[in-house]
């Protein structure tokens, strides 16, 4: 039994728990937020979410955790076989993780915890995020699924990038990279519709109000 910890209001949980569904693994949930308590830290070194615990101890870092699920259960697959084709499906999650997820997270969770967020830094995220969505369009056509027909972790990873680089869309006038990439709507309609994208949104959407709610004006 795999237990995961975290929330499914954060993206990287629920690149972690879509892969649990996908696999057909048997796990449960914790649900906690990102924390430095001792405890948590020792098992999450960097008190962040996700982090999961099986059998032989516990593991953070969701791209570690998603490769671990993939060498452990190999009658579902979503990760190509051969070497090179395995490093084409790592370069689109680091790239979607790097060049996507980080950059938006960097201007929209402090403009979210309502702080001041400079425009300056809003334009310059929005650059490099603009530069990561024509990176990962040279990549694929978004025919299908990213790797071809295979659905795969670059799937997961971009799909759940997106969830920031959405927020940060809504900041800016005239900005819509997501809408400016042909295929990619489809795409990721495509995605939102399996069983296992759909039940982690749906976690999503229902553990999302009482997350925002801890950052409006008492
Ligand atoms: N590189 C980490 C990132 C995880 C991460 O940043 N999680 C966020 C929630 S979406 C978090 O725990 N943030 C708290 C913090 O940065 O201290 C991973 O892939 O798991």
């Amino acid at each position: 039994m795999i237990t995961l910890q975290g929330s499914p209001v954060s993206n990287y949980y629920r690149m972690v728990l879509i892969a649990l569904i996908e696999k057909g693994f048997d796990f449960e949930e914790i649900l906690t937020g990102p924390n430095q308590n001792p405890e948590y830290l020792s098992l999450s070194p960097m008190g962040k979410i996700p982090c999961i615990q099986v059998r032989e101890g516990s593991l953070c870092e969701s791209a570690a955790i998603l490769e671990f699920l993939e060498d452990i259960q190999r009658d579902i697959t979503l990760m190509p076989g051969g070497p090179y084709e395995k490093a084409k499906c790592r370069e689109l999650m680091r790239m979607a993780e790097l060049y996507i997820d980080l950059p938006a997270r960097r201007v929209v969770l402090p403009r979210l915890m309502k702080q001041q967020v400079p425009d300056s830094d809003v334009a310059k995220a929005a650059q490099e995020v603009s530069r990561g969505f024509a990176a990962v369009a040279r990549l694929t056509d978004f025919s299908n699924y990213l790797l071809g027909d295979q659905f795969s972790y670059a799937d997961i990873v971009l799909y759940c990038s997106l969830a920031l680089s959405d927020p940060l869309e809504g900041m800016l006038k005239d900005w819509s990279p997501a809408a400016d990439t042909p295929g990619m709507a489809d795409w990721r309609q495509r995605v939102s519709e399996r069983h296992a994208v759909r039940a982690a949104d749906e976690a999503c959407q229902k553990a999302m109000p009482a997350f925002l709610a801890q950052f409006e004006d008492s």
